[in-house]
């Protein structure tokens, strides 16, 4: 992968963002492999922190076999969250500020004390002070959501907005825990906190292995979306949409 312009690609994909425009897929055309992609993601959140944003955790994707079927996509990725994406609990996002935005229903960790690089995590509790009901939405910003593995990285594993719902201590198993996604009242999908990675506390130990290994520490304090427990849905205009996980309760937006 020599002379990937990895600002450039940065540049068209913050644009395609920032302008709510699709465009092409660039990693075949310019060579793109999975480091090269990170390295994209990195320059990508970095000019969101450059206008002022603030890294506020990681998101982890594609951590469900219904996920990766929707996509074609078959390994976990990884991605960077910022304040501005962050939409209150019950708040209002503008589809116009999206290309063909979808949604899905996570579990959230708020992170406690984390490891250092490369060490394993001794006890989830230790590491997570609470956990929430969260909704992400999704926005790729390649046409169709059609997408290489490389792209999909390179554009912060489609990140576009998340919520994050009341946090509550963390239960003895959440393993298991149903999930539905809602939206107008009618049941969209059912999942299982078991499609994440069999257990979503596994996604933690992918999380802190993966961003270790491109240098990224994850901080006490951040949120980390552990993943999706059902395919994701388009979000319309006027779609009142709520994440419910047994236990730990629901999240909810609006779409104007
Ligand atoms: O959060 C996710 O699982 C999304 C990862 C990227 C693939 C997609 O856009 O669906
Ligand atoms: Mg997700």
């Amino acid at each position: 992968m020599i002379g990937v312009d990895t600002a450039g690609i940065a540049a068209r994909l913050g644009e395609a963002a920032d302008t709510a425009t699709a465009i092409g897929q660039l990693a075949a055309e310019t060579g793109l492999d999975v480091d090269g992609a990170y390295a994209v993601q990195t320059a990508l959140v970095q000019r969101r922190l450059d206008r002022g944003e603030r890294l506020v955790g990681v998101k982890m994707g594609l951590t469900s076999r219904a996920k990766m079927a929707q996509v074609g996509v078959d390994e976990v990725i990884w991605g960077r969250l910022t304040d501005v994406m962050r939409v209150p609990d019950g708040g209002t996002v503008d589809v116009a500020d999206f290309i063909h935005p979808r949604v899905e229903p996570e579990v959230a960790f708020l992170l406690d004390r984390v490891p250092e690089p490369g060490e394993p995590v001794g006890s989830f509790a230790d590491a997570v002070r609470a956990v929430a009901p969260a909704i992400e939405l999704i926005d790729s910003r390649y046409a169709n959501f059609a997408f290489s593995l490389p792209d999909v990285i390179a554009d912060n594993t489609s990140a576009g907005a998340f919520v994050i719902g009341p946090w509550s201590p963390v239960p003895d198993g959440l393993d298991n825990l149903g999930v539905l996604l809602e939206v107008d009242g009618r049941i969209a999908q059912v999942g299982s906190t078991a499609a994440i990675l069999g257990d979503p506390r596994r996604a933690l130990d992918e999380g802190l292995r993966l961003a270790g290994r491109h240098g990224v520490r994850l901080r006490s304090g951040w949120v980390f979306l552990a993943g999706a427990a059902t395919a994701a849905v388009p979000l319309r205009p006027g779609a009142h949409v709520r994440a419910v996980v047994e236990k730990l309760g629901v999240a909810s937006l609006r779409a104007a």
